[in-house]
């Protein structure tokens, strides 16, 4: 080709058709550049599931944009004159194509977006930086409706998200005359054969070739490729909505808090990694879910809960990411130092609950919602686990995990590490929580009735002795009025035997006794 005017780096998740670098250019005067770099890949120790995922879409995705008529230069990761970060493959094609310009979508991260601030200056050329209008809020949106606000709460954002996108609207008022559905949302299931059940997609040759990749260079990445099933094309993560749509959304939200021992997907849609790296538009999926429900085939409850879950709760994350700038992963507002167990990477402990929620974890690199927040991260949170090493567990080992959305989740929702920036109050929970919404305790060595002694549910004491450890910082929540209330009316012995409790559960648990 002859020397064209334009670069245009795509990078993992920047895999959509219509994203902004590409947009009014030229595909006859442009070069893409997409490039499998080391640095992306070990900057935490990534599933193995996941970077096969990212790796084999990106590949897929460089066919379908030389099919559409773009020239794509891939660089591999095996390629030997592979340099193995972003700044200086970018070095190495701007030496091969002198172009006189880079057009970029921005990053999704402070990390990488500090890297494209210094591409102008490293690189000698002009580089435009495009916003990324995936999103439904632009950044400025965001921070002119946070402005002056005492306090940031979702469901403010949210509702302003679906007067913006008119989803679930009636000229000015809500469809069904409230906003939120949830009190509707939080049935436990049952089994049942006739569950829904998302498609499996057997690897193709293109990521049977990734996944040998992957087990050669990552092979002390945590994580197993055995049950590797993700669609890796716009075209499969397509049919894998359509199925959510036709056999799941309707009970999406009565069951949306529910756990089932076994039951990996229960009534979500399982489509996140394809949302985060582009595969599939976010809005287009919830008019897709309004659709259905105007059509009379899923109900109110359960399609605003979706709809909340995307241009609610996504969206609300992505601001306070960026708002609350590159040092929101430093912060330990309850002073949490403790290591993170080891049987987070081998899910072996007793705890039914965590071994599931873990086990799957690590063969597939996903858990649905409840289990990341009130199982993995309750007893993180419970045993005082430092959120930054939390958060990074979370990064590496799911496979939507992209710094945006993975940091708030776990580091504001799920950890309270933020002190109420995100969230009103820390989700603590007992065992009478995963008692109540799953079935995991039935089979469980603990006895969740049981406060103490050594057949009691972990939990149990450790709930108590959450609330009691950070009562200075806790106390005057008002969400956690009642249960700081039923702590105060407790017998002193009570306390005292709850307390020595879960100070036994942690000495056993930091001498990496099997628990
Ligand atoms: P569904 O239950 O079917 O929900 C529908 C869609 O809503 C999802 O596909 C997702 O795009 C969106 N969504 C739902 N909840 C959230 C939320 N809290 N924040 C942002 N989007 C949401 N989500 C990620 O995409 N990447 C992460 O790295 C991530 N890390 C998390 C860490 C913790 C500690 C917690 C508590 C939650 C995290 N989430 C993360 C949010 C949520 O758990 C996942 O989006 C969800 O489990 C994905 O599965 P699904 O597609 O079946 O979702
Ligand atoms: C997560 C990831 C991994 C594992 N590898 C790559 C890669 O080799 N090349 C690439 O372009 N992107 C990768 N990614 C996704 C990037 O980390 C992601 O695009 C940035 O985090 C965005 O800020």
């Amino acid at each position: 080709m002859q020397r064209p005017s334009l670069l245009i780096p795509i990078l993992g998740d920047q895999l959509s058709p219509a994203i902004s670098s590409l947009r009014g250019v030229d595909p006859a005067d442009a070069v893409v550049l997409m490039m499998e770099v080391r640095e992306e890949a070990t900057y935490v120790r990534h599933h193995k599931a996941k970077i096969a995922f990212l790796f084999s879409a990106m590949r897929h995705h460089a066919e379908a944009l030389s099919r559409r008529g773009w020239t794509v230069d891939y660089v591999r990761l095996d390629d030997p004159v592979n340099t193995g970060t972003f700044t200086s493959e970018l070095a190495r094609a701007v030496a091969r194509y002198r172009p006189s310009g880079i057009v970029v979508t921005e990053a999704g991260e402070w990390r990488v977006a500090r890297m494209m601030e210094e591409w102008e200056r490293e690189l000698g050329l002009p580089v435009d930086i495009r916003q990324d209008d995936r999103f439904v809020a632009s950044h400025a949106e965001f921070a002119a409706w946070a402005e002056g606000r005492r306090e940031l709460r979702m469901e403010w954002f949210y509702r302003e998200m679906r007067r913006k996108t008119g989803l679930l609207m009636n000229g000015s008022e809500p469809e069904g005359g409230q906003w939120n559905f949830d009190k509707e949302n939080r049935k436990p299931a049952q089994g049942d054969l006739l569950m829904p059940r998302p498609l499996a997609f057997p690897p193709d040759e293109a990521t049977r070739a990734v996944m040998a990749l992957v087990e050669e260079r990552f092979a002390d990445h945590p994580g197993s490729l055995e049950d590797f099933d993700f669609a890796v094309t716009a075209k499969d993560a397509e049919r894998q909505a359509d199925q959510f749509m036709k056999h799941a959304l309707a009970g999406f939200g009565d069951y949306q808090d529910a756990m089932l021992a076994g039951e990996r997907y229960l009534w979500h849609s399982i489509l996140s990694p394809y949302i985060n790296v582009g595969l599939l538009d976010p809005l287009d999926l919830c008019r897709r879910a309004e659709a259905e429900y105007r059509a009379g085939r899923a109900p109110l409850n359960a399609v605003e809960g979706y709809v909340r879950q995307i241009i609610g709760w996504r969206e609300y994350v992505r601001g306070i990411y960026w708002r609350a700038g590159p040092d929101y992963a430093q912060r330990n507002f309850l002073d949490a130092r403790r290591s993170l167990p080891s049987f987070y990477w081998t899910g072996r402990t007793r705890m039914r609950c965590m071994a599931e929620a873990l086990d799957q974890t690590l063969r597939t690199a996903h858990a649905h919602h409840i289990q990341r927040l009130m199982v993995t991260g309750n007893f993180a949170l419970l045993i005082g686990a430092d959120p930054a090493e939390v958060h990074r567990w979370y990064l590496e080992i799911y496979v939507d995990a992209f710094e945006w959305v993975e940091l708030p989740n776990t580091l504001g929702m799920s950890q309270f590490a933020d002190g109420g920036l995100l969230g009103s109050k820390p989700y603590a929970a007992s065992g009478a929580y995963v008692d109540r919404m799953s079935d995991y305790c039935r089979g469980c060595r603990y006895d969740v009735k049981q406060r103490t002694g050594p057949d009691a549910c972990p939990l149990n004491a450790l709930y108590w002795d959450f609330l009691a450890r950070n009562e200075e910082k806790l106390a005057r929540n008002p969400r956690l009025a009642m249960p700081y209330r039923s702590w105060a009316g407790m017998q002193p012995q009570t306390k005292a035997a709850l307390r020595v409790q879960a100070a036994g559960f942690l000495e056993r648990l930091d001498a990496g006794e099997m628990i």
